[in-house]
């Protein structure tokens, strides 16, 4: 039987230079077989993570307008994935946004895009976190970071090796949210190993994927991972699995990088690794 073609709305912004955010999207989940629309909620010259002078259209005003185009089109979509969001409006508006276009099928997927290795994005103040924490209230599955988790539940940051009890404490908190699933990345045991730990409510199932450790912090690897894990999801893989295939994709885009020397705020070879990524599906 064919299966009908799954279709997305991917709404981040659109960093010119430095991949992450709806560059790496875009790419990724096309390339999984998902129709990705897209929502530019602004455009950069560059994402603001290590860079200087970059410009910054917001475009948050255009969102509205959007949504009432595609609604008058009748557009029904499989998943709906926001990423880095630039203000309160921008949260705000992504409410509206799932509230138009959720129905019961519909996976809202949120990455808290704000902070990582104890800090918040620069860009941000601390009361953002709380109005990210009530916009990831109302998704299906959530994707932070150990950093963003600590802000999203109030818990003080910690760095790693972490303990399972400490992942799991973690896991539990964010699902009192009122998320069903939860995919947490940085989590280590060891200095040799690095990945995501996965918690499923409904089957109070917490599952672990894990690979080599590369050194370095490269940006963009949580879009690449967010939008693999979604792409594994779509192609009705389990949560355990969409995971570790997520995982593995990103350790391998980060190891081309590596080897390459590329400057860490360029982004990582994730193209390089379509070809893995797409047998790890099982596509080719
Ligand atoms: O990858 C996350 C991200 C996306 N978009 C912009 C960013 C960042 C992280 O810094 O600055 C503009």
């Amino acid at each position: 039987m064919i299966q009908q073609q799954k279709r997305i709305a991917a709404i981040h912004d659109i960093s010119g230079f430095g991949k992450c955010s709806l560059t790496v999207a875009l790419p990724i989940l096309s390339a999984a077989g998902i129709e990705t629309s897209v929502v530019p909620t602004a455009v950069l010259s560059t994402h603001t993570g290590g860079f200087t002078g970059f410009t910054y259209r917001d475009l948050t005003e255009d969102i509205r307008p959007f949504m009432q185009h595609w609604k008058s089109l009748n557009l029904e979509f499989d998943a709906i994935y926001t990423g880095f969001l630039g203000s309160f409006e921008q949260l705000e508006l992504m409410k509206e946004v799932f509230d138009a276009f959720k129905s019961k099928e519909t996976l809202i997927l949120v990455d808290p895009v704000m902070a990582d290795n104890g800090q918040l994005y620069s860009i941000f103040s601390p009361e953002f976190a709380l109005g990210m924490r009530s916009l990831c209230e109302k998704a299906d599955i959530i994707v932070p970071n150990i950093t963003e988790a600590s802000l999203l539940v109030g818990e003080p940051y910690c760095e790693g090796p972490y303990s399972k009890d400490y992942i799991e404490m973690l896991l539990k908190k964010l699902s009192n949210l009122g998320v069903n699933k939860i995919v947490l990345t940085g989590v280590f045991f060891d200095e040799e190993n690095l990945g995501a730990a996965t918690y499923e409510k409904d089957s109070n199932k917490v599952e672990y994927a894990f690979a080599k450790r590369i050194p370095g912090n490269y940006h963009g690897t949580g879009d690449v991972f967010g939008s693999a894990l979604l792409s594994a999801l779509l192609n009705g893989l389990g949560l355990g699995q969409a995971a570790q295939i997520a995982v593995n994709f990103t350790v391998h885009s980060i190891q081309l990088t590596f080897e390459a020397k590329t400057d860490h705020r360029f982004g990582v070879n994730f193209e390089q690794s379509i070809p893995f990524f797409l047998k790890e599906l099982g596509l080719v």
